[in-house]
Order: C-alpha cells, then structure tokens, then sequence
C-alpha cells in the first residue's frame, strides 16, 4: 500500500501511534510536507465526514479520527511553521461559540504562524465577548481570524463581529473569515475583510492584511 494511503486509512481508524509514526516515515522519506498533509491526513477526514454523513460511523469514530490527525499534524508542524525573529504582525483566533471544531483552525493557525505572524489561539467555542476583551487588552493585534464548521454556528460569525463594531474596535481590526460552511458571499454580507478556503491561502491572505 502507498504510505499515503496507509497514512489515510490509520487516521480514519484513529490509530495515533501509526499516524505519528507513518508522518515522520514520509518526512523522512523526503515527501513535501504540504502533501502528506492534505493526501494523507484531510483527505482522511474528508472520508470519514462523508461515511458520517451516510451513517456509516459516528460521534467517536469522527473524534477518534481527529485526535489521530492532531498527532500527525503535530509531527508535521516543525515542517510547516518557520520561526522567524521579528514578527510580521499580530493575530488572534478562535473556532466561534457553540462549535468545537479545531482542526482546520489549528492548521489556519499554524500556517500564520509559519509566515512569521504571532497568532493567540482562544480555543474552540469563543463568546464574541472573548474576542472582544482580547482585543481590548491587546491593541497591537491586527488581526482577527473566526473559524465555524457548522451551519448551525454560521451566525455566530457575525454576532462576533457585531461585537467588535459595538465595543468600537472595528478600525482597530481588520476580520478574516473561514471554515467549511463559509463562503465569499457570506463573507461579503457579514463585512469580513477577507475570507480564503483553505489555511495554505489564509495565511497569504493573513500577511496581506497585516502589512496593508
Ligand atoms: Co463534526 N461535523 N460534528 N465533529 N465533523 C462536520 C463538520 C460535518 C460536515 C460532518 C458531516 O455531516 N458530514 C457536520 C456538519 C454539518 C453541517 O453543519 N452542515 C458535523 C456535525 C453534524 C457534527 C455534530 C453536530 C455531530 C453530532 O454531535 N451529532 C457535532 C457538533 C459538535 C460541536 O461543534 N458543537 C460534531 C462533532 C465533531 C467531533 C467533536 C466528533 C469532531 C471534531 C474534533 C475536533 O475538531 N477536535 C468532528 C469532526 C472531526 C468532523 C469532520 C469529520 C472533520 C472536520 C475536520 O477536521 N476537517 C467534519 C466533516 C468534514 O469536514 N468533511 C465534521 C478537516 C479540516 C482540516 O478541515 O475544518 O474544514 P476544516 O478546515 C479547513 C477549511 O475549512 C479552512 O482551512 C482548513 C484547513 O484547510 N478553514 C479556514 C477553517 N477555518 C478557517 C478560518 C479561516 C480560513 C480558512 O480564516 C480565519
């Protein structure tokens, strides 16, 4: 079997220490770091998301899965993040209130952070007002990153930035905005500065937006 493949299928089966193991088997193999990520490891949850979706597993195989991925991307982080002396700019994070999905924010803020930003991760599930009393208590921080995964947690986005427009930070702050449910055009009607589909792009467009 391709390493690859084998890689996908111990992530779908949760198994960590092959996943771990498989990762640093492929780095070490020389592959490029970008491809074991997307060909091995979200591919691998792009098939258990659809075998959800038809009932096929559930609820503990999707987050057995997911610890999994977090032990390659963690094999795989030194790979994708450069550390960098002085940094580009300031960044904050967060998956939106109601919603516990952390893998792709995860890579979104790694992928920041490889491009020499300081990002601050609040986690999963964020109020608006956590974002707004960070904001508040750090003012160099240019940059706000929202991440929902869900249709229903989609309105949180905005209630989020309704947050930083009522705390008057929004001149303070530009917003970028992602996650599987979100498009261009919500991101247009919400008044995000910015929204990419993947975290490769959000990072391009997160130094963009920190240098304008
Ligand atoms: Co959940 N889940 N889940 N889940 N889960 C989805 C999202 C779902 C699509 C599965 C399905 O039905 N096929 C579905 C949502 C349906 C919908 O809303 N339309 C779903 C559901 C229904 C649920 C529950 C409601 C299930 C239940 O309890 N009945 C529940 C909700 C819990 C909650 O949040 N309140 C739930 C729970 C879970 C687990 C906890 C078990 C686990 C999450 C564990 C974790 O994150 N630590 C989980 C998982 C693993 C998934 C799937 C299988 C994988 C998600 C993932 O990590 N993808 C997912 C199916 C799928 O995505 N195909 C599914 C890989 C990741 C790299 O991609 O997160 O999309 P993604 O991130 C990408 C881009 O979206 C983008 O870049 C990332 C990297 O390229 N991006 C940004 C993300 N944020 C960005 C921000 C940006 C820019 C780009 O700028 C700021």
């Amino acid at each position: 079997m391709a390493l690859l493949e084998e890689l996908s299928q111990a992530v779908q089966a949760g198994n960590r220490k092959a996943v771990a193991a498989l990762t640093q088997q492929a780095l070490d193999e020389g592959m490029d770091p970008k491809t074991i990520l997307n060909e091995g490891l979200i591919d691998a949850m792009t098939i258990i998301g659809d075998k959800f979706s038809r009932n096929e597993v559930f609820v503990p195989e999707m987050l057995v899965a997911a610890r999994a991925m977090t032990a390659g991307t963690t094999v795989l982080k030194p790979s994708l993040v450069e550390e960098g002396s002085e940094p580009l700019g300031y960044a904050v994070i967060g998956t939106v209130q109601g919603d516990m999905h952390d893998i792709g924010k995860n890579l979104v803020r790694m992928m920041i952070e490889g491009k020499g930003i300081e990002i601050t991760d609040l986690g999963v599930d964020v109020k608006p007002e956590a974002f707004v009393e960070y904001l508040q208590e750090h003012p160099e921080c240019q940059l706000l990153c929202l991440s929902a995964l869900l249709t229903t947690t989609l309105p949180m986005v905005p209630e989020a930035i309704a947050a930083v427009n009522k705390a008057g930070l929004r001149d303070q702050v530009k917003i970028m905005v992602g996650g599987a449910p979100v498009t261009q055009k919500f991101a247009d009607e919400i008044g995000a500065d910015g929204y990419t589909p993947d975290a490769g792009s959000a990072a391009i467009m997160a130094a963009e937006l920190v240098t304008a």
